[in-house]
């Protein structure tokens, strides 16, 4: 175990004596509404946002719907999940964002540029900056020392207008690293090592800080591998401080002038410390089908794999490229294995061809995508029926890879590549020495023809809309009552994934009526015909519901469903923002109550309105045979919202 919770050590002291450690310095410079008191609601203001296709298209139709003629924040709007094109509505969507971006002032990165969250890494992110985005994986970005938060297009579009951003004012923990690496050993087993300790809803609510004498060792692409997955935690986000690192990085980037030291104060604290010994840290890997059914390698050593696959915005660096390269050279991937890489930018294509790189991994066998999602989402490269496919992805919940049987782990590129030469996943600490890597001081730029960036006159732009690109659906004000049925009753850690699947259903993100025929499909198929016919009703879930990305197709298409409520034990923390702002109340119950509700309960609530407009916390809900307790965790806006029937018809 190489993490462990340290006691006492560098706790919070209290505020007016101690200095401020880098969230909260972030955090204060950008604090529009309320104090920085942990739990309570706070509103920021946002200086940058991502867009992705897949969300992207929503955040735009929703800036439209709300008449905003000019953003206010420097956007960029990304194509990267989807870029298959395999008829019209993909190719339509592209489109549509092209034109919305240029109408309302966004940068468009194109299609075949690369990875919002590697490509903001290297092209847009800035120290200190706070960058919303509406894909869960955000927080990459605190890898170069900046605030990133995930979000629904919704709030998105709302900081595009130029609102702040509101959310509860994390806890801060820090995480110390302290020690060198072994070798073989690299950032994916670290963060492997914290969901291991901490699972996947152990950082809800928080945010993390990494800090200790090991960081100074590790490069901006290997802090971004740790604070990506800090998503797969439930975390709000995480961040390490700005230093000389950073410099480096952004000047091989030829972005220096952007950088500034962000350092915690040597008086600050967090509200918890746990520390991690590097040279104590093994090899790492997620079984099958979470990101934190995390074992030793060598545990699993020996398992027969079908597939590997090296990308995705969590390991798809020019470092992690190169790495790779190295160790496939002069050297065959394993004849029953398919090798997929995918490298997460085109600036990191171009330096890894002129490196020769890539070179090395075409002659070993490997097979080079295109710099995009890909497989990480189901869209193209799954794997053979009963599959074993090993990825360097970060998510690996059931069927997101497009094979509902297939069995995906997550590793680093270390292990991942030397288990593709030898067929069985591998310790790598078992193969040769490690290649030595050089870091590249400067990358070469061309003029990139995928970044579009806004004309100052936006005359006679015009939003192109093909036929997929479906008009957005809309719901009246809550009722005074609410009844209906159990729709389904689903267990803890329900994913976005499994509400709202992905993969090949990508092209109807712009179309909800279309894509709503699909909510819990991997679950249960008759969900949305069953959810129409009896015109709505409710969903109960277990713990954490609603964990993973933040598609807002999860609470979107429930709505257009006519789904009221959802009851669960606790909520993730986007998804439970998404629903409100669709006009669905999340309950939270007991797991008592949870035991004695299921599918086809009728139920009734009836005093929904005033218990809400009444700011009560505890709402009486009845059943057939009994009633039950519901608790609502809402703040004043979010009632309001959900009052008015959603944030768009309150605004
Ligand atoms: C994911 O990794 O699940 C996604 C696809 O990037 C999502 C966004 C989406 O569903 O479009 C995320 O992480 O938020
Ligand atoms: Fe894309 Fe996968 Fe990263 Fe989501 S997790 S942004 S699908 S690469």
């Amino acid at each position: 175990m190489a993490l462990i919770k340290l006691q006492n050590h560098l706790k919070l002291k209290t505020p007016n004596t101690r200095g401020m450690n880098v969230s909260e310095k972030i955090i204060s410079s950008h604090l529009k509404e309320g104090k920085m008191v942990k739990n309570s609601e706070i509103g920021i203001k946002i200086d940058q946002t991502l867009t992705q296709d897949a969300t992207g298209t929503m955040a735009y139709l929703f800036l439209e719907a709300m008449g905003i003629k000019r953003i206010k924040t420097m956007s960029v709007s990304y194509i990267d999940h989807n870029t298959l094109q395999l008829d019209f509505m993909n190719p339509d969507d592209h489109i549509f964002l092209q034109t919305a971006a240029a109408k309302f002032g966004a940068i468009l990165s194109k299609a075949g540029n690369g990875i919002c969250h590697q490509v903001h890494l290297e092209s847009f992110g800035a120290p200190g900056a706070t960058l919303l985005g509406s894909d869960s994986h955000t927080p990459t970005i605190g890898g170069l020392g900046a605030l990133g938060i995930g979000a629904g297009g919704l709030d998105c579009a709302l900081a595009m207008a130029g609102k702040p951003y509101y959310l509860k004012m994390p806890e801060i923990v820090g995480i110390e690293l302290k020690g060198n690496f072994q070798k073989w050993v690299s950032a994916k087993d670290v963060i492997l090592e914290i969901l291991r300790a901490l699972t996947v809803n152990g950082g809800v609510e928080k945010m993390f800080e990494y800090f200790g004498e090991a960081i100074v060792n590790l490069s901006v692409p290997e802090r971004a591998t740790i604070t990506n997955m800090g998503a797969e935690l439930g975390a709000t986000s995480s961040i390490f401080p700005s230093d000389i690192s950073c410099h480096c990085f952004l000047s091989s980037m030829g972005r220096g002038k952007v950088y500034k030291e962000i350092k915690a104060d040597t008086n600050s604290g967090y509200d918890a410390v746990y520390q991690i010994n590097l040279d104590e840290l093994e090899p790492l890997i997620a079984l099958p089908h979470s990101p934190d059914n995390v074992k030793k390698v060598k545990q699993v050593q020996g398992q027969k794999i079908d597939q590997v696959v090296i990308g995705s915005c969590t390991n798809s660096s020019y470092r992690d490229m190169l790495t790779v390269a190295k160790v496939l050279k002069n050297r065959k991937t394993h004849p029953d294995v398919e090798l997929i890489i995918l490298p997460g930018s085109r600036k990191t294509l171009q330096a890894l061809e002129r490196a020769g790189a890539i070179r090395d991994m075409i002659e070993a066998g490997a097979r080079i995508f295109e710099p995009t999602c890909g497989p990480c989402i189901g869209m193209g490269g799954a794997p053979c029926s009963k599959g074993v496919s090993l990825r360097t992805t970060n998510r690996n919940f059931k069927a997101r890879s497009g094979t509902k049987d297939a069995e995906i782990f997550l590793a680093s590129p270390e292990t991942a590549v030397v288990s593709a030469i030898a067929g069985k996943i591998t310790d790598p600490r078992e193969f040769d020495d490690v290649p030595k890597i050089s870091k590249l001081t400067r990358f070469h730029f061309s003029f990139n023809s995928l970044i579009i960036n806004p004309l100052k006159n936006k005359q006679g732009i015009k939003i192109i809309k093909g036929p997929n690109i479906a008009a957005l659906p809309r719901k009246g004000s809550l009722p005074s009552y609410l009844s209906g049925k159990v729709l389904i009753k689903v267990g803890d850690n329900i994913t976005t994934d499994d509400i709202m699947p992905a993969g090949k259903y990508l092209p109807l993100r712009s179309n909800v009526p279309k894509y709503a025929e699909h909510v819990f499909e991997s679950i249960d198929a008759l969900f949305s015909q069953r959810a129409l016919k009896e015109k709505g009703g409710f969903i109960l879930g277990g713990r954490n519901y609603g964990q993973g990305s933040s598609r807002e197709h999860a609470a979107l298409c429930p709505m257009y469903l006519g789904v009221k409520a959802v009851l669960a034990i606790s909520f993730a923390r986007i998804h439970k923002a998404n629903l409100i702002n669709f006009g669905i109340i999340p309950i939270e119950i007991s797991e008592q109550d949870y035991k004695k509700l299921k599918q086809e309960d009728f139920l009734e609530i009836p005093a929904i309105k005033k218990t809400l407009e009444k700011e009560q916390k505890e709402i009486i809900i009845k059943t057939d045979k009994t009633k039950i307790t519901g608790n609502f965790e809402l703040n004043k806006r979010d009632i309001k919202i959900l009052l008015a029937g959603g944030s768009l018809n309150l605004i």
